[in-house]
C-alpha cells in the first residue's frame, strides 16, 4: 500500500468539539494527518458524497474507507495503530461503556447548557440547524426551556465535573494514570466545549482544581502532526483507492443482517438526518460497513459503530428509532 493510500484524512472544522476529541486522539498517537475543512453548516456536498449522506462532524477517511462517528474512529485508529494504546489499563470494555455515556449524556446536557445559555444571540441558521439537530423537532420550545432551566443543567453536570475531579485528586496525570488514553479525550471534548462556548465554563470549572490541571495535560498533548488537503483532493483520493473492508458477518445477528442486504443507517436520535443506504459489506455486533459508489468516486465503504444506529432493510417503510 502507497502511503497515501493509508493517510489519515480527517473532515472537521475548528470550532467542533466531537472533531476535537478525535484531534487529540490523534495527538495521543502522535500520528501525522491530513485536514480537510468542511463546512460548519450545510450543504456540505463533498463530505455527503463520500459519507453517501452522513452529514455530522468529524468523519475520517482512509483511501476509499470512511469512517463516521467518533467512537467507529477512535476504534479503527487502535486497529490501524496499536502503539501506543488508547487503553494502557485493562479497563478497555469499562472505558467504552463509559465513552458512550460521555456521548450521548454528557455530551448532550453539555450542548443543552452552550445554546440555551447563547439562546437569541445564536445567528438564525445555525439556531436552526443545531436547534433541530440536538433538541429535536419542537426545537424552539425546547431551547428556550434550556435556557431557562439553565440553574438546573448546571447543577447536572456539576456532578460529573466532581466526579472527575475526584478521580485525578491523587495527582495522576491523566484519568487513568500517567499515560494518556482514549477516555481523556473522550471526556476532554466536553470540558473544551464548556469552557470555550459558555460564559459560565470558566468559572464552573474553576471549582475543580485537579480536573483544570489534568485539562491543561491534556491540551499539552497536542494534535499529532497535522496538514491541510482541500475536499477535492480528498474525493479524488478515494476515487483513486480500493477499499479495504473485508466480508464478516456473524450468524446470530438479533436483526439477521447479512452482507449483501440493502440497508439504510441513521442515528436512532430524532435530529432530522438523512439515512445513509448501500450494500452490507460486512456487520458485526460493533460495527457495521456499507458499500456505495457513484460515478466521479467509484466504490467506498463507509463504516458505523452499530451502538446508537437504527439499520433498515431497504423496502420496509418503518423506522424504528429508540
Ligand atoms: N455521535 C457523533 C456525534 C457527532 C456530532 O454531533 N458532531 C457535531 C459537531 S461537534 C455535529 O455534527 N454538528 C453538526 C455539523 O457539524 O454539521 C460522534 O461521536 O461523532
Amino acid at each position: 500500500m502507497s502511503s497515501a493510500e493509508s493517510e489519515i484524512i480527517l473532515h472537521n472544522y475548528p470550532q467542533s468539539p466531537v472533531a476535537e476529541k478525535v484531534r487529540v486522539a490523534l495527538g495521543i498517537k502522535g500520528l501525522s494527518w491530513r485536514s480537510v475543512e468542511i463546512p460548519r453548516l450545510p450543504p456540505k456536498p463533498l463530505l455527503i458524497k463520500l459519507t453517501g449522506g452522513y452529514r455530522r462532524t468529524p468523519v475520517m477517511q482512509v483511501g476509499a474507507d470512511i469512517y463516521c462517528d467518533s467512537a467507529c474512529i477512535i476504534k479503527e485508529l487502535e486497529r490501524r495503530t496499536p502503539e501506543p494504546t488508547f487503553f494502557p489499563t485493562n479497563d478497555k470494555g469499562l472505558v467504552w461503556c463509559l465513552a458512550r455515556w460521555t456521548d450521548m449524556v454528557l455530551f448532550d446536557l453539555s450542548t443543552r447548557i452552550v445554546l440555551g445559555a447563547a439562546g437569541d444571540d445564536l445567528p438564525a441558521d445555525f439556531a436552526k440547524d443545531r436547534g433541530r439537530l440536538y433538541f429535536g423537532p419542537d426545537w424552539r420550545q425546547s431551547m428556550k426551556a434550556a435556557g431557562a432551566n439553565l440553574p438546573h443543567l448546571v447543577s447536572q453536570i456539576q456532578a460529573p465535573l466532581s466526579w472527575f475531579d475526584e478521580q485525578l485528586a491523587d495527582g495522576r496525570a491523566f484519568l487513568l494514570g500517567e499515560r494518556p488514553a482514549a477516555i481523556d479525550a473522550q471526556i476532554y471534548f466536553v470540558i473544551w466545549f464548556l469552557r470555550g462556548r459558555w460564559d459560565g465554563g470558566p468559572p464552573l470549572l474553576s471549582q475543580f482544581p485537579a480536573l483544570e490541571r489534568w485539562e491543561a495535560n491534556v491540551k499539552a498533548i497536542g494534535h499529532g502532526e497535522r496538514s491541510e488537503m482541500t475536499g477535492e483532493q480528498a474525493i479524488a483520493r478515494a476515487a483513486a483507492c480500493t477499499p479495504l473492508a473485508a466480508i464478516a458477518s456473524s450468524a446470530d445477528d438479533p436483526q439477521g443482517l447479512r452482507p449483501g442486504m440493502q440497508v439504510s443507517i441513521v442515528s436512532d436520535i430524532d435530529a432530522g438526518e438523512r439515512p445513509v443506504e448501500g450494500e452490507i459489506k460486512a456487520v458485526t455486533g460493533q460495527s457495521i460497513t456499507l458499500g456505495h459508489s457513484s460515478k466521479d468516486l467509484g466504490e467506498v465503504c463507509v463504516h458505523f459503530p452499530r451502538a446508537g444506529y437504527v439499520v433498515q432493510t431497504l423496502g420496509r417503510d418503518t423506522l424504528l428509532r429508540r
